[in-house]
């Protein structure tokens, strides 16, 4: 059950200090969902934390890189917990036990979400977790320009662009309320979707040659390894390009990207149409996320990996025939 966003506002409204987290890995609504808050909640002179893992570099402009609190997890308390962004705790990854030790708000719009904090608020009709912080704010924050486009960047992002349907006529309204704090939207937009770096472009390279078609063109399937990522020295953030791309060979209702993380663990990136569940999909293996969007980790070699996806896949549309 979800709490009211008034009772959000009043235990935010008490606090002196908050610490803000979102799921590992970052990318740019939890980066900008997180920024946002930092960013408003200082103004409204409380002591901020925010917790991000490294992320890309193109998303460095985004306002309020200086909150990123650097310093040592265990030596650090506040008056809230707010998670954003993140289905359970687990994905809160270093952050996982500040959950419940301080009152925990969880602010989300994964299916998945498992509603672990003192509050929640979860609405997975909304594009963004970014689009629910501007709720938040909305009419209890005087709404400066830094925290606008941190928001414009969440929605941005998680909705590819305005391309998905998670798009709302809500969504579109919130972003021209945004448009109107006067930032350069246009370099925004083509930060996030239309620079990359060279050794992105490479390992992108290496994960199309690496392409399989299967189930009649229905189900696409690439696999990266850490060998291939430190070959052009790069990092597992350098992939985050590849999954997007995949997704848009014609006929396919299933895209998937194995890469290599580590030993013996492997990150799976799940994109989809309409006809195929993906959020589903990524449970049965400990993952999650939306219905056309999501993730999980196996804790095998990357051709094991590989083999497993495709098998359940394959298993998955000949029953579905
Ligand atoms: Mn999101």
């Amino acid at each position: 059950m979800n709490n009211s966003i008034e009772q959000i506002r009043e235990a935010l409204e008490k606090a002196e200090s908050v610490i803000i987290a979102a799921h590992t890995n970052p990318d740019g609504d939890a980066i900008g969902s997180v920024l946002a808050f930092s960013n408003a909640l200082n103004n409204m002179g409380k002591k901020v934390y925010a917790l991000l893992e490294d992320y890309a570099e193109k998303y460095n402009f985004v306002p309020g890189k200086e909150f990123v609190y650097t310093g040592n997890y265990d030596d650090l308390t506040a008056d809230v917990f707010l998670s954003l962004d993140c289905g359970d705790t687990m994905r809160l990854k270093n952050a996982e036990g500040f959950v419940n030790k301080i009152y925990t708000i969880n602010v989300d719009h994964h299916v998945t979400n498992e509603y672990f904090g003192n509050l929640n608020y979860v609405d997975p009709d909304a594009s963004s977790t970014s689009e629910i912080v501007y709720r938040i704010l909305n009419g209890w924050y005087n709404m400066d320009k830094n925290t606008a486009i941190c928001i414009y960047v969440g929605i941005v992002n998680d909705t590819g662009g305005f391309r998905f349907t998670n798009t709302s006529p809500a969504t579109m309204s919130v972003v021209s309320e945004l448009m109107t704090y006067n930032f350069n939207f246009s370099d925004v937009y083509n930060r996030i979707y239309h620079s990359r770096t060279f050794k992105e472009v490479k390992i992108m390279g290496e994960a199309l040659q690496n392409t399989e078609l299967l189930c009649d063109g229905k189900f696409v399937i690439s696999h990266v390894s850490m060998d291939t990522i430190k070959k052009y020295g790069g990092t597992i953030r350098d992939v985050q390009g590849v999954s997007e791309y995949l997704k848009g060979i014609t006929g396919t209702e299933v895209s998937i990207l194995l890469y290599e993380k580590g030993d013996n663990e492997v990150k799976g990136s799940l994109r989809s149409e309409d006809s195929f569940d993906v959020a589903e999909l990524s449970q049965k293996f400990g993952g999650g996320g939306h219905k056309k969007s999501a993730g999980c980790t196996f804790k095998t070699s990357l051709e094991e990996a590989v083999s497993i996806m495709k098998n359940e896949v394959i298993s998955r549309f000949k029953k579905g025939e």
